[in-house]
């Protein structure tokens, strides 16, 4: 690590207080350009630290950056992950407000809750099936801190990979039962279709989303406890959205996930 403690802490509060104050701020590596993997991981930890220390609820986990599309649409290669909380959830059909955000972005994803702890190295697909209690639809709303979404991978990492909000659809499935590397995604704003996707854009299958995610875990000693709800990263390149909109995603199998932007 090249950051010190007491960094890391005030640059968790630039960015909680960039997020609650709604007000975009430059990438953290234009001031810090030797922060390292471990800083960045270590900035999302302390932020999530001082949410939780004012009463927010951490409720699940998220991988970021997981298709090719996202991959591409922002000019990096790697996956990231980074938490949901309590405060980020909007009902099915609900609104979001968009004085509360920057410059939401809507994502279409498919959505884990395990029965049982997954732990790296060695996570596969083949384990987190078996641990999988069901799967759900899901649309993440991402709001990057960062001016304009421009930053790099150590700068998102610091920033919960640009967590906003998110709406679960209320069709439950058992994974066993359903192709998710073909399961058809399309989204449309306004009654128009604006993109479209199956699971496999996900890392060739979004349960690899979650394998990834306990190995990435793993490497830093920690696990996925029995219970956690993980978005598994959007499975088409993110949309940007403004008050006035209506997005609904379609889901093959698992019904519909709607929201209006207010
Ligand atoms: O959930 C995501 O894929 C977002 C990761 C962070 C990058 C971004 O803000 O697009
Ligand atoms: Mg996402």
């Amino acid at each position: 690590m090249n950051l010190d403690p007491q960094t890391i802490e005030r640059l968790a509060a630039h960015l909680d207080a960039a997020e609650t104050e709604r007000r975009e701020v430059h990438k953290i590596t234009d001031d810090y350009p030797d922060m390292d993997w471990e800083d960045a991981y270590a900035i999302q930890d302390a932020l999530r630290a001082l949410k939780e220390a004012r009463g927010v609820r951490v409720a699940g986990l998220k991988m970021g950056l997981t298709s090719h599309a996202k991959m591409r649409q922002m000019g990096v290669v790697d996956p990231v992950y980074g938490f949901i909380t309590d405060y980020g959830a909007v009902a099915d059909g609900g609104e979001i407000d968009t004085r509360r955000l920057i410059h939401p972005k809507v994502e279409a994803e498919i959505a884990f809750v395990t029965r049982r702890p997954l732990k790296g190295p060695g996570c596969h697909i083949g384990s987190v099936l078996a641990a999988t209690d069901f799967i759900l639809p899901a649309v993440e709303i991402i709001d990057s801190r960062y001016e304009n979404f421009r930053f790099d991978l150590k700068s998102v990492i610091a920033d919960n990979t640009s967590s906003a909000r998110y709406v679960l659809g209320g069709t439950h499935r058992n994974a066993e039962g359903i192709d998710l590397k073909n399961l058809g995604v399309v989204m449309e704003k306004n009654g128009e279709v604006v993109a479209m996707a199956s699971g496999a854009a996900v890392l060739g299958h979004p349960a690899q989303s979650v394998a990834m995610l306990a190995n990435m875990l793993g490497a830093r000693g920690r696990e996925i406890p029995a219970g956690t709800l993980i978005l598994t990263g959007g499975v088409t390149e993110a949309v940007a959205v403004a008050a006035g909109d209506n997005v609904t995603v379609r889901y093959q199998h698992l019904g519909s996930v709607s929201m209006r932007f207010v």
